[in-house]
């Protein structure tokens, strides 16, 4: 499961439904353009988080047959409604997704052992392997290095998705657990993981810009460390003019830009104005 993720974007059209021609265009982009290892569905990127499990269903479906056994997927499932969890788990493993992940559940106050009951409930209903998804800023939720321990002692989990500016975390976990899996989440930080001897990486912005990352994660890998350095800096003079655009709509219209037909975010995610759009524009002739 080593390897380059990208957190794959989802097309949507101006009602929100899901835009099926442009999320095949968006994965064949994906495996075919970026060259990543493999795809992290319905993750933060996919607006997850802002549609229904029809629809999260519709994706998984789409992005299987698109992708067939091209590239690695991982299926992200996490709900606050458990059940819902439990059934995308189930479909997502049945379609033959190679792994599934979950955010850690969010929004109230839950303590640890309801962290790991989550957890448990989720695998105990399905045959597959488990990534957690822990994103701190998003959710609020920061797990210590005994609590990443406690959840990994469940050998169906097999790593975690590590989007956290934390490295002295990263390092202790990577040393305590040096069978787990570990992806950097955050793409600005690469390198600095790559150092770290982390498995891989998912990101959004390797949506146009994988090949790049995946030169960073390799060159670190074979101790180049001046040259994943010079790649990591042009790739943040990318990342920081996208985020200062608005990082997922940036992403979509740069996609669109690229002949991608990557649709509009779904509301309440708001979509460029005009001067938005010529400046993702300028973004993509500048940098990619
Ligand atoms: C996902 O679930 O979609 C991604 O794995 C999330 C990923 O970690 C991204 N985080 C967010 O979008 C919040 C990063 O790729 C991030 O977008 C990038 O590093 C720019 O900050």
């Amino acid at each position: 499961m080593n390897g380059l993720y990208t957190a794959l974007m989802c097309s949507f059209d101006e009602k929100g439904n899901v835009n099926e021609k442009g999320l095949r265009e968006i994965v064949r982009h994906n495996i075919d353009v970026q060259q990543v290892d493999g795809l992290y569905v319905n993750g933060s990127t996919g607006e997850n988080f802002l549609i229904s499990k029809e629809q999260k269903k519709q994706i998984f479906d789409v992005v299987n047959n698109e992708a067939g056994n091209d590239v690695k997927l991982i299926a992200q499932v996490g709900a606050l409604d458990l059940d819902e969890a439990v059934e995308l788990a189930t479909y997502a493993t049945d379609l033959g997704y190679n792994a599934i992940s979950a955010v850690t559940p969010f929004y109230y106050k839950f303590d640890f052992e309801e962290i790991k009951d989550y957890y448990n409930t989720i695998l105990d209903s399905v045959d597959n392997d488990l990534i957690i998804y822990s994103i701190p800023a998003l959710t609020g939720v920061n797990m210590n290095l005994e609590q990443f321990g406690e959840l990994f002692k469940n050998e169906k989990v097999i790593g975690v998705k590590f989007t956290a500016p934390d490295f002295f975390l990263l390092e202790r976990i990577r040393h305590a657990y040096p069978n787990k899996l570990i992806f950097s989440g955050f793409d600005e930080m690469l390198l600095s993981a790559s150092v770290l001897n982390v498995d891989g990486a998912i990101g959004s912005t390797f949506n146009v810009n994988g090949r790049r990352a995946k030169q960073i994660y390799e060159l670190a890998q074979k101790g180049q460390i001046d040259e994943a350095r010079d790649v990591q800096k042009v790739t943040n003079d990318l990342i920081a003019e996208i985020l200062d655009n608005g990082l997922y709509p940036t992403i979509k219209e740069i996609l669109k830009y690229k002949g991608v037909d990557a649709g509009v975010c779904r509301k309440p995610m708001k979509s460029l104005d005009p001067e938005g759009v010529t400046n993702a524009q300028h973004i993509a002739d500048k940098h990619l």
